[in-house]
């Protein structure tokens, strides 16, 4: 009996001190390794409306200065994640949002110490992962399969 596969899209996106750290493709390999797929890539500078409308739902909180100030202050690197469950997989994988509680074996328990230098963002919901795609994808997602597929999810199994 296989499980029903909720196949889902997350935006992951490597922040300025994982471009600046030289470790985005080191952290994107986790995520390929686990079975996820890449769905869409691109390497850019984020500018303040960007900013301030991916982060629309800070708005007003002490932090969302910082936040904007920090993502715009060097290139990032954006992908689309798709797999099964690809949200809370990839939401688990990252660890906790202040990285000193993050699990070790997470990426932020691994490779981060502070609340600014975490960095990942990843999509929290389907809602919020279909909105920030739109976002940073307007030009939408490529559509593929791997065969590699049959052997990490339960399509056509066994
Ligand atoms: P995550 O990055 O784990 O998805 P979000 O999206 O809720 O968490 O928050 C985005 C960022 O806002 C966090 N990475 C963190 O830097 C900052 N942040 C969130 N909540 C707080 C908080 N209570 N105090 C300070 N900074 C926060």
């Amino acid at each position: 009996m296989t499980e029903a596969t909720n196949v889902q899209r997350s935006l992951v996106v490597f922040k300025p001190d994982a471009v600046q750290r030289g470790i985005v493709g080191e952290l994107l390999s986790r995520f390929e390794r686990r079975g996820l797929r890449i769905a869409a890539m691109r390497a850019l500078r984020v500018d303040r409306p960007m900013a301030e409308r991916h982060y629309a739902v800070h708005q007003g909180k002490f932090f969302f200065e910082d936040l904007v100030k920090t993502i715009v202050a060097s290139p990032v690197v954006a992908v689309v994640l798709e797999g099964p469950n690809a949200i809370p997989v990839i939401r688990a994988m990252v660890g906790a949002t202040r990285p000193h509680e993050a699990a070790p074996g997470t990426i932020r328990g691994d490779y981060a110490l502070v609340g600014l230098r975490n960095l990942v963002h990843a999509s929290d919901a389907p809602e919020t992962a279909a909105s920030e795609i739109a976002l940073w994808f307007p030009d939408g997602v490529i559509e593929y399969a791997r065969d590699i597929e049959r052997w990490t999810t339960e399509e056509g199994a066994p």
